[in-house]
This record gives C-alpha cells, structure tokens and sequence, in this order.
C-alpha cells in the first residue's frame, strides 16, 4: 500500500468536480481527482440508457470559459449523453485534466487523524485491485446528487433469466432493443426517456407506473451551424446571467404571480411557456407557483388538457393525466418528453397503474402483478431512481478522528452550514451536496458559483496557518432555520419526491436542496468569505 500527500482530494470527475481541479490546479495546490468511472463526466458517464439526455438547453450546460464554449457545438438543443460525454472529452482536450485523474478508482473509506490534522483515505482500483492511501488535507466530495443507483427490494428479481439493468449502470456497449419485449419500472426522467426511446425499436414495452409523471415538452429541435455561431454572441450575457436566477437557467420566474392577473393573462401566459418547453414552464413560470396552490392548480389543469388531448385512448387519461394532480406541479422535478405521450397511442405499448395492480415478485420469465398475471420480457429497465445528494457521500465510510461515520451523523438528517460542510467532521467540503442548491440548479452553473466559493475558501486556509476547520453547531442550526422558513410557506413536502429524501423507504424525510434560489445562496456565501468564514471553527 503505497501513501501519496495531497493538498486537496476530489471525488468525483464531473462537472463539480473538474471544476475545482482546475481551479485549485491554477492556484498551484497540489490536488488529484479520483473518480469510479473509467472517464469523465460523473453521471454522464454512468446514464448511457436509451434516451438518456439533458434536460437542461446544451448552450447553458457548460462551462463559463469562452475558451471552452467559443469552438464547442451541441447539434441539438438537448443533447444526449454521448453528446455530452465527446463534451468532456473536449473540455480535457483543452485544459489537460485527465493528468491528475485517477480512474477506476473508487474511494471506499476515508479516516480523520487528529494528529496530523489529515484525512487518510483508501482508493481501490477496480482495474488492477491495487489498494492505495492517500493522506489529504482537506476532501472534497463531488459526487453529484446521483451517483448511489437505487433498486427496490422486489422479490425474486434475482431469478430474471432476461437482462435487467439499473438505467445509471446500463452496459457502456448498449442493448439491442429490436423487437424485444420490455419493461420499464417508473416514470421518472429516466423511465420516460428510456419508454419513448424503446417504443418505436421494441416488440413490446410495458411501463410500470406508480405515480404519473407530470412531464413538460421538450421542444427538442437539431441547432444547425449557422445558428450555434450566431448565438455564441448571446452566451456571455446569458452566461453570467445564470448566477442571478433562482435554478441557474439564463430565464427566471415571472415578476408576477397568478393572483396578479386576469385569467386571460394567466392563460396566455401557460400558452407562451408552453410553446417554449423545457423548464420553462416550470422555473420560468408565475412566482407563486410553489408557494400558493391555487396558481399550481392553474396550471395543472392547463397541463392535464394539453397532454391528454395526445393521448387517444381516453381509458388512459386517468392514469397518465388525472383530473386532479398526484401532487403539486414541480414540486417533484419534471420530466422533459419528446413523444412520451404519443407512446400509448401504439398497440406494442402497454402501462400497468401499480397504484392499483402493484409488482407481486419476478421470476425467470418476467414479471408477476398482484392480479396474478405474469408479464414475459427480456429486458426490465429498473428506472427507479438514486439515494439522492446525500447517497454519493454516505456510501464512503467516511469517520472522523472518534471513529463516528457520516452516516451515522445523517441517521436522522443530514446537517450542513452553509450546504458545504458537516459538524464533527474536519476538513470535509462538499459542492453540489445536501442543503445547497444542487437538485434546483442548473449543474454547471452551481459547479461553478458554488465552487467558487469552495476555491476560494480552500485556498485562502492553504495559504494561512489554519490547518483544521469545522462548522459550527450553531451555524447548522442557522442554516436548518433558514431552509424551514422557505419549506413552511411552499408546497414541497406535498410530495414524496427525491428533493425530499422521500424515495428511499427508510430514509429521513427533510428537505435536502437549499429551497431559496442560487442568488439567496450565493449572498450567504459570499457573506461568509467576506466575514472571515465566522460558520467555521479554525484551528
Ligand atoms: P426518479 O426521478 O427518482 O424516478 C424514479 C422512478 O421510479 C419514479 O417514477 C418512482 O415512482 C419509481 N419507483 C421508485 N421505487 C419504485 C418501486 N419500488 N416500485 C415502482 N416504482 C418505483 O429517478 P430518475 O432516474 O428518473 O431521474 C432522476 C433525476 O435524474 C431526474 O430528476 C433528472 O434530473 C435526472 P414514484 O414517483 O416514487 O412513485
């Protein structure tokens, strides 16, 4: 077992991460990046199931450097994964980051010695089972909010004869989806890509629903040369623009909530965002759209006529499109579709409402319901989700120098300052984690306004005599307060969605995002670093 000294350790090698190995690199820290993968990308990586692709536009899914975005190209306007993979790739072109990479190398334990004031962590290389330590001064976990895959317990689905996969551990060399029949467990972002990519290809694919999905339209369209180069001169201002909105998009919501206008208006409105897709008609839609349920009804309804206007079979509208909403609109993330809905309207497709009829076990051939039929596949996509922003870090037995693990500190929720770091837990920063902006930010834009901050204050205790910091109690509790006062007045908890830890059977229910917006975020941070970072116990 070889011990190598580092400045700073970073895991995870997507967006986040990357970011803060070139920054730190700039600043001349010596910093190495460990990522599980066998490449760039973190969950681009990873999510190479049919469909899979950003629900985000591709010109704001970048980094801020012109020097990276002036010669890069995405072809559509959401580019898939493998678009965006050849995106890292090109970004390490540029700046030369896999030199300081370890990949396929997982960080499974992590220990804090008092003594020395370092964490000693153990990376196995999945390659050539080589076991290494790394002494770190301080770890930076960037594990993203979905890097800890989640399958539920059925029984027996061990037993499928069939190929079934995870959606974010699908086989880097793809599955033949021709004339096969297969089955989708739920309806997320991923289950709804992975339906309407198999529909047209497969013999027979059978989606297994348990709450409907209130999915917008993508607008998806291709981003001809001519236009990519004319809009290259829009990218700085949008770019910097994306840091003042509340999800780090380059749009907003409205100035004005529902109550504010006449229903004329309201409706034009829903008309106007409508046509524009994506997440507009979500963070871009009236202000009060997660604070006052009549506006959220609004456009529930709006939403329910125009998606069930698509599908033909009106036996269907009840359980894709119900008269009343499985719960608020947005409180749980929506999903971006294509032709999702237009999928029912073929005879080779086929949804089964697990609300009603639930998955009893699996066997060799398929999958049995609770009505006793059993349906045959030779693929089942597990579209079910992660153990959101909280998964990544607590799958690393992190302890610290009283041997407690974060895990056991989260038992009963996790507890940040500021969204980046955890108390009884030195030298330990997180970006994109629990209690940040994470799930309600744009990626890129939150690798980088966050990250900022975490170069920044890394590199000013690099560059002082301090040589261990940890968060107050005190300032937990402040930043609990300042996240309940948001949840109090909005409809987050109407939903047992992914933002509220409510996936995982078990897990604590809390509010795991930062619920007030990118600029509110960044005010408190920046307010700290101006301040000498007070939430901090320096020694
Ligand atoms: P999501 O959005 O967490 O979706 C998971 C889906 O799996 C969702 O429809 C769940 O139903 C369903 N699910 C979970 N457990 C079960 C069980 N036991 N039985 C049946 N169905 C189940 O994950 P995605 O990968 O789609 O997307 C994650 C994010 O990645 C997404 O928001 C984008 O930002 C990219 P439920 O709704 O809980 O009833």
């Amino acid at each position: 077992m070889s011990t190598e000294e580092r400045d700073v350790l970073i895991v995870g090698a997507g967006f986040a991460g990357l970011y803060q190995l070139n920054e730190m690199r700039k600043r001349g820290h010596n910093v190495h990046a460990v990522e599980s993968a066998a490449g760039l990308g973190g969950v681009w990586y990873w999510n190479c199931y049919p469909g899979a692709r950003v629900d985000t536009w591709g010109p704001m899914y970048q980094f801020s450097d012109p020097e990276l975005w002036r010669d890069w190209n995405f072809s559509e306007l959401y580019p898939d994964w493998s678009e965006v993979r050849a995106y890292f790739q090109h970004v390490d072109n540029k700046l030369n980051l896999s030199k300081d990479i370890s990949y396929n190398t997982r960080i499974t334990a992590a220990r804090f010695d008092e003594d020395s004031r370092r964490w000693v962590v153990t990376a196995e290389s999945s390659e050539t089972d080589e076991i290494r330590e790394i002494s770190t001064r301080y770890l930076l976990m960037c594990t993203g909010f979905g890097s800890k895959p989640y399958v539920p317990e059925i029984p027996g689905l061990e037993s499928f004869a069939g190929i079934a996969h995870h959606t974010a551990r699908w086989p880097q060399e793809g599955v033949d989806l021709t004339g096969k029949r297969i089955a989708v467990i739920g309806t997320g972002a991923s289950g709804v890509q992975v339906a309407q990519e198999s529909a047209p290809v497969a013999g027979q694919v059978t989606v297994f629903q348990r709450t409907p999905m209130i999915a917008l339209p993508m607008c998806q369209r291709q981003i001809s040369e001519e236009e990519n180069a004319k809009e290259k001169a829009t990218y700085a201002d949008r770019m910097a623009k994306r840091n003042t909105t509340f999800a780090g998009f380059d749009f907003d919501f409205l100035d004005k909530g529902v109550p504010d206008v006449s229903t004329e208006e309201r409706d034009a409105e829903f008309e106007r965002m409508w046509e524009i897709g994506g997440f507009v008609p979500w963070l871009g839609n009236f202000n009060d759209i997660f604070f006052n349920e009549d506006s959220n009804r609004a456009f529930y309804d709006f939403w329910r006529d125009k998606t069930r206007q698509r599908i033909n079979n009106k036996e269907l509208w009840e359980d894709l499109a119900p008269t009343d909403p499985p719960h608020p609109f947005g409180v749980k993330r929506p999903s971006l579709e294509q032709r999702y809905y237009e999928i029912y309207n073929q005879d080779n497709v086929d949804l089964v409402n697990l609300r009603e009829n639930p998955i009893d076990h699996v066997t060799a051939k398929g999958i049995v319901t609770s009505d006793g039929v059993e349906h045959a596949f030779d693929i089942i996509a597990l579209a079910t989700g992660f153990d959101a922003v909280t998964g990544g870090i607590t799958a690393v037995d992190i302890r610290n120098g009283q041997g407690q693990s974060v895990a056991d500190s989260w038992a009963d929720g996790a507890h940040t300052a500021l969204g980046a770091a955890t108390a009884g837990f030195p030298n330990l920063l997180f970006v994109y984690g629990p209690q940040s902006p994470s799930g309600f930010c744009n990626g890129p834009t939150a690798a980088e306004a966050q990250g900022d901050w975490i170069v920044g204050f890394v590199d000013h205790l690099l560059t002082s005599d301090v040589t261990r910091i940890e968060p107050t109690g005190e300032a937990e509790q402040t930043w609990q307060q300042k996240i309940d006062a948001v949840c109090e007045l909005a409809l987050f908890d109407r939903a047992a969605s992914w933002y509220m830890a409510a996936n995982i059977p078990g897990k604590k229910v809390q509010m795991l995002m930062w619920p007030a917006g990118l600029p509110a975020y960044l005010e408190e941070v920046n307010t700290s670093a101006a301040n000498g970072y007070p939430e901090f116990v320096k020694a």
